[in-house]
């Protein structure tokens, strides 16, 4: 859920970046920490280290401000092995937009499956419905020579055909773009109830 800070004319949001595990939820949030040098960021910090979350907030420079206030975003992973699944619960809570990080590779289709009905479950306990939820996806680890085919991933994987993207999370091909569509989304989304 957003919240206003009216001392500093902030508007901030959360965004998750979700999966199964070694997917490339880290490897994401690494290249986007990067690539954001010259914007107002934090520190990227580690939740729990046994656990490999992370976080970070920043205010993009790409974005116009929404009714003169500023954008700030802070942007979290979750631990993706399947007995994660308090943190990823707690992890979700208040969430703005989500980045669904799906493994291309071919002997993971059932891992990504299981990820995006855990997603779903979670979601929904928090009286959120995964289709109305600002989502963008991830096809990571496209450079893989048993990468899935991308229709069918498609198919399998994004049901509401959200924006997605192709990407290689350890070179940072798609990265960036995926997160300018989800804050797109996001701030749109706001719009609609600020
Ligand atoms: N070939 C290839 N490897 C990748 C890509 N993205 C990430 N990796 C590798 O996959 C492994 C897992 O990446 P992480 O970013 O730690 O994955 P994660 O989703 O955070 O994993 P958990 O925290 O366990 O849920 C690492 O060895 C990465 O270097 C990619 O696009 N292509
Ligand atoms: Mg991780």
């Amino acid at each position: 859920m957003s919240f206003i800070n009216y001392q500093n004319k902030e508007v901030n949001f959360k965004i998750v970046y979700y999966g199964p595990a070694q997917s490339g939820k880290t490897t994401s949030l690494e290249f986007l920490f990067k690539k954001t040098k010259g914007d107002s960021k934090s520190k990227m910090i580690q939740q729990e280290s046994n656990e490999r979350t992370l976080f970070f907030d920043f205010m993009p420079l790409f974005l116009n401000e929404v009714n003169g206030f500023k954008t700030r975003f802070h942007v979290y992973t979750v631990p993706g092995q399947v007995l994660y699944e308090d943190s990823r619960r707690l992890i979700l809570k208040g969430v703005d937009g989500v980045v669904f990080v799906a493994d291309s590779a071919v002997d993971q289709m059932e891992a990504n499956l299981v990820a995006l009905e855990s997603l779903k479950k979670n979601l929904t306990d928090q009286s959120v419905s995964l289709d109305q939820m600002p989502m963008v996806v991830q096809y990571n680890k496209r450079d893989l020579k048993n990468a899935a085919n991308l229709a069918a991933l498609r198919k399998m994987i994004n049901p509401h055909q959200a924006p997605d993207f192709e990407t290689v999370a350890t070179s940072g091909e798609g990265i960036f773009e995926a997160f300018k569509e989800v804050a797109k989304e996001v701030i749109r989304d706001y719009a609609k109830t600020a």
